[in-house]
C-alpha cells in the first residue's frame, strides 16, 4: 500500500487539470472510429486490443506502479449519426476507456466521483484482495460526487474482465457505466493471435424522441448496442484473409446475447473465468454470452468479404420500436391510412407485407430508423448489435483503415434467374 502521503502527491498530480491529457470532454472529437491506440508498455509478443468506436485508459508510472485515473460522469453518446444519447460514463466515453495491462502489473486506479449521486468501481473477475472488490457498503464506504478514492492491487492471471459500479447498479449500469479490463498474458500464448478485438454489450430504453435512458425497464429495451453504438454506426472489424483473430464479448445487459458471426467457424477459448485449455475449445458459429459475463472466440477466415456480425436475437438487430403495434402480417389496410393519417400526421401501412421498409418512416427527432443502413446492393435493413467483419487479402491501407465494400469476383455472388 502507498503511505497516504504518496497517494496525495500523486492524486494531486494526476487531479492537475492540465495534467490530465486523458480527460476527453465531451466537445473533444469522438474516438477514432476504428479503434483505440496501444497502450504503451505492453511487451512484444502483445497484439494491443481494439475497442471499436472506443479507446483505451492511458496511465502514468509511479515506482513501477501503473496509475490510471477513472471519472465517473455524465457523457453524451451518438449510438449512431442522428441520435445522441444522455448516458453516464468514465472520462468523457461511454462505455468507459478499456484497462489495457500485463499480468503481474501493479495498478493503482484512482477513481474520482462528477456523477449526482455515490458510487464504487468493482472490478469484475479479478482476483484481488477482499477489500479492493468494490462493493460499496460491504467492502468500502460508497465514493460520493466529489470524492477521489483508489484502488491498488498487483494482477496474477490474465484475461477479459471487466469493471462496473457496485452502487446504486441498477440505474449505473442501465446508463452505461462499465469498461473493459483486460490483462494481457505476461509469456506468449499460442497460437499467436494478428487482430484482437473486444465488443461491450448494452441494452437500452430510451423513449422515442428523447435522450435520457430509463433505468426502470426491465425488459423491453428498444437500443442495443456494441460499445455503445448501433449499427450503422458501428465501426467494421477489419482483418486479413488467414489472420487469427480473437474477439472479446463482455455483457453486463439485462439478456443474455447470441453473437452470431457468418462465413467461418470459430473456436471459444476463454471466458471469464480464465483461458480454456486448448484441448477443450468448442467450435461455434454463436456464442451466447450470459450476463455478467465474458466469452473469446477465436477465428481465421480463409474467404474474404463483408461478414456480419450479430446478435442472433432479431429483436436485437433492431432500433427503436413501437411494442403496442398490433400484428398486422397479411392484413389488407387500404382505405384506412389516410382516415389514420387525419389524427397520426405520417402514418404508414405497417406490417401489411412484413417490416422490411420500415427505413421509409418518419419518425422523432434524436430517434434511429429501426432497420436501416445503406449496402453496396440496398439498404441492410438492420439496427442495434449488428457490425461487419471485413476480411480483404490485401489491405494496402492498414487494419486502421475501412476498406469500404468487398468487391464481389465475377462468378461468386448470388445472381436472379427471373
Ligand atoms: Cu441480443
Amino acid at each position: 500500500m502507498p503511505t497516504r502521503r504518496e497517494l496525495l502527491r500523486t492524486g494531486a498530480a494526476l487531479l492537475g487539470g492540465a495534467m490530465l491529457p486523458w480527460r476527453v470532454h465531451a466537445a473533444d472529437p469522438p474516438p477514432k472510429v476504428l479503434g483505440g491506440d496501444a497502450t504503451p508498455g505492453l511487451p512484444g509478443h502483445v497484439v494491443p486490443v481494439v475497442i471499436p468506436n472506443g479507446s483505451k485508459l492511458p496511465y502514468v508510472m509511479d515506482k513501477g506502479v501503473k496509475v490510471f485515473h477513472l471519472v465517473a460522469q455524465k457523457v453524451k453518446r451518438e449510438f449512431a449519426p442522428g441520435m445522441v444519447v444522455d448516458t453516464w460514463g468514465y472520462n468523457g466515453e461511454c462505455h468507459g476507456p478499456c484497462i489495457e495491462v500485463v499480468e503481474g502489473d501493479r495498478v493503482r486506479i484512482l477513481v474520482t466521483n462528477e456523477l449526482p449521486e455515490r458510487t464504487s468501481v468493482h472490478w469484475h473477475g479479478i482476483l484481488l484482495p477482499n477489500g479492493m472488490d468494490g462493493v460499496a457498503g460491504l467492502n468500502q464506504p460508497h465514493i460520493e460526487p466529489g470524492e477521489t478514492w483508489a484502488y491498488e492491487f498487483t494482477l496474477r492471471q490474465h484475461g477479459t474482465h471487466m469493471y462496473h459500479p457496485h452502487s446504486d447498479e441498477m440505474v449505473q449500469m442501465a446508463m452505461g457505466m462499465m469498461g473493459f479490463f483486460i490483462i494481457h498474458p505476461k509469456k506468449p500464448r499460442r497460437p499467436k493471435v494478428d487482430r484482437d478485438f473486444a465488443i461491450f454489450l448494452q441494452e437500452w430504453f430510451v423513449e422515442p424522441g428523447t435522450s435520457t435512458p430509463n433505468p426502470m425497464v426491465m425488459l423491453d429495451f428498444n437500443l442495443f448496442t456494441f460499445n455503445a453504438r448501433s449499427w450503422p454506426g458501428t465501426a467494421p472489424l477489419v482483418a486479413k484473409t488467414g489472420d487469427r483473430i480473437r474477439v472479446r464479448i463482455g455483457n453486463l445487459s439485462m439478456d443474455s446475447h447470441p453473437i452470431h458471426l457468418h462465413g467461418v467457424q470459430f473456436n471459444v477459448t476463454a471466458t471469464d473465468g480464465g483461458p480454456i485449455p486448448r484441448t477443450a475449445w468448442w467450435p461455434e458459429t454463436t456464442v451466447n454470452v450470459p450476463v455478467g459475463a465474458t466469452r473469446d472466440f477465436e477465428c481465421v477466415f480463409d474467404e474474404p468479404g463483408d461478414w456480419a456480425l450479430h446478435c442472433h436475437k432479431s429483436h436485437h438487430t433492431m432500433n427503436p420500436m413501437g411494442h403496442d403495434i398490433p400484428n398486422m402480417i397479411g392484413v389488407d389496410q387500404k382505405g384506412v391510412e389516410k382516415k389514420i393519417r387525419k389524427h397520426l400526421p405520417g402514418y404508414m401501412p405497417m406490417m401489411e407485407k412484413g417490416m422490411g421498409n420500415m427505413h421509409e418512416m418518419g419518425r422523432p427527432k434524436n430517434t434511429l430508423p429501426m432497420m436501416t443502413g445503406d449496402g453496396p446492393f440496398g439498404p441492410i435493413e438492420m439496427g442495434g448489435m449488428f457490425t461487419l467483419m471485413k476480411i480483404r487479402d490485401e489491405l494496402p491501407k492498414g487494419y486502421d483503415v475501412d476498406p469500404g465494400w468487398y468487391s464481389y469476383p465475377p462468378g461468386t455472388s448470388a445472381y436472379k434467374l427471373k
